[in-house]
């Protein structure tokens, strides 16, 4: 029999492998089973010209509007698609040609590096809310004694990490000073640090909070403002050589659910969360220590959210790991119409999908649950 059968192209080296090709063989030819889009926003029409030419002498595709050909002077976004193979050869051209592309050659490998870096082992961020108005823990953990058992309860449960925030940042929400952001969650820091070696997270936008918290063994700084909302933070995380993350939000947490727009979501978070990143690294954080989140509800309808989960992968070109947190959050009441109590199975399906678009950590809840879930994902993508 023929048995013509499409493969999945995640197995395609072991399935060269399988009927005798040669080791060199499957480094040439793997790469051809494999086509990249690739969207620049902005080219120089010139040169958008030159990349149609490249593209089409090498079997690829360069896309971009009528206009475009017509030469006339502008800039517009251009679609490439090619296999990897493809992409190597046009780099090593657009070295000899004009209108910065060899510049955007540079830039086309780095993206496509990017994108296929694998993410070692995704991590689980626990999250606790000692906070009197948090949509889904709110109230719980006020009492630092308690806090510190949860946290440590999500370390056991396989906790990577462990965020801890002391203000609400959900829709509405009032902001508290510093003083009282302190007072709430310094002693379980401390506490914290001496008990445990899982790294600490800190969720907030004040340099000051940052500082102290840092100061007394925290190493992550969760900026839901991604560096915006104090200018003084950066230099706090640089000082202490932590980790931050940079996630998007339009808006304030105040009036971010007002009117939420955007042309496109994702070109927008996107392009934001690259200006943010060089503008964190301008500022000294060294690049392994940027983290990026698309900030799933934060200035953000369900259709928002929607196309960001489903292009999550994309942000992966960005050559940051990403964290993607969304347990219990309304996305998943407003598809299932449940209180955040019996949002845990939604939550773990969109954990599910995080972990195969890439995602390096997911912000949960649910962290004995949600490691569950990875163990079986994890076996699956092993294969053994
Ligand atoms: C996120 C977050 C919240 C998120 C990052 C909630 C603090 C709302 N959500 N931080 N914080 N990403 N990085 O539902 O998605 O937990 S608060």
């Amino acid at each position: 029999m023929l048995s013509p059968r499409v493969l999945t192209v995640a197995d395609i080296k072991q399935e060269m492998a399988k009927i005798g090709v040669d080791l060199y063989g499957i480094k040439l030819m793997a790469d051809k089973a494999d086509l990249l889009v690739i969207k620049i926003e902005k080219v120089d029409h010139r040169a958008a010209n030159i990349l149609k030419q490249e593209m089409l002498s090498l079997g690829g595709e360069t896309a971009c509007a009528r206009e475009v050909m017509a030469l006339k002077q502008g800039s517009a976004p251009a679609l490439l698609i090619g296999t990897p193979a493809q992409y190597r050869k046009l780099i090593f051209k657009l070295q000899y040609q004009p209108f910065s592309l060899k510049e955007l050659a540079a830039r086309i490998k780095n993206t496509i590096d990017n994108y296929f870096r694998q993410v070692k082992k995704v991590q689980l961020m626990g999250i606790l809310n000692v906070t009197p108005d948090s949509f889904f823990d709110g109230g719980k953990y006020l009492d630092s004694g308690l806090a510190v058992s949860r946290a440590l309860e999500m370390v056991k449960e396989g906790a990577d990490i462990i965020d801890i925030g002391g203000e609400s940042s959900r829709p509405g929400s009032t902001p508290v000073s510093a003083r009282e952001e302190l007072a709430r969650i310094l002693p379980i820091v401390k506490a914290l640090a001496k008990k445990t070696r899982v790294p600490i997270s800190i969720d907030t936008y004040k340099s000051e909070v940052a500082a102290a918290c840092l100061a007394q063994g925290a190493r992550i700084i969760n900026d839901i403002s991604a560096l915006r909302f104090d200018r003084r933070m950066a230099k706090v995380v640089v000082k202490y050589k932590a980790k931050v993350v940079l996630m998007h939000m339009q808006g304030t947490p105040r009036q971010m659910q007002k009117n939420p727009h955007y042309q496109d979501v994702v070109s927008e978070v996107f392009q934001f969360l690259e200006e943010r990143i060089q503008c964190a690294a301008s500022l000294g954080i060294a690049r392994e220590n940027i983290i990026i989140d698309p900030g799933i509800g934060f200035g953000k309808t369900l259709g928002h959210n929607l196309v960001l989960l489903q292009k999550l992968a994309e942000f992966r070109s960005l050559g940051a790991p990403v964290l993607l947190g969304i347990s219990r959050k309304s996305m998943i009441g407003n598809i299932l119409g449940h209180v955040p109590g019996e949002r845990l199975n939604g939550s773990l399906a969109a954990a599910a999908w995080g972990y195969f678009q890439g995602a390096s950590i997911l912000r949960v809840h649910d962290v004995a649950q949600t490691k569950e879930l990875l163990k079986v994902l994890e076996a699956i993508k092993r294969g053994d």
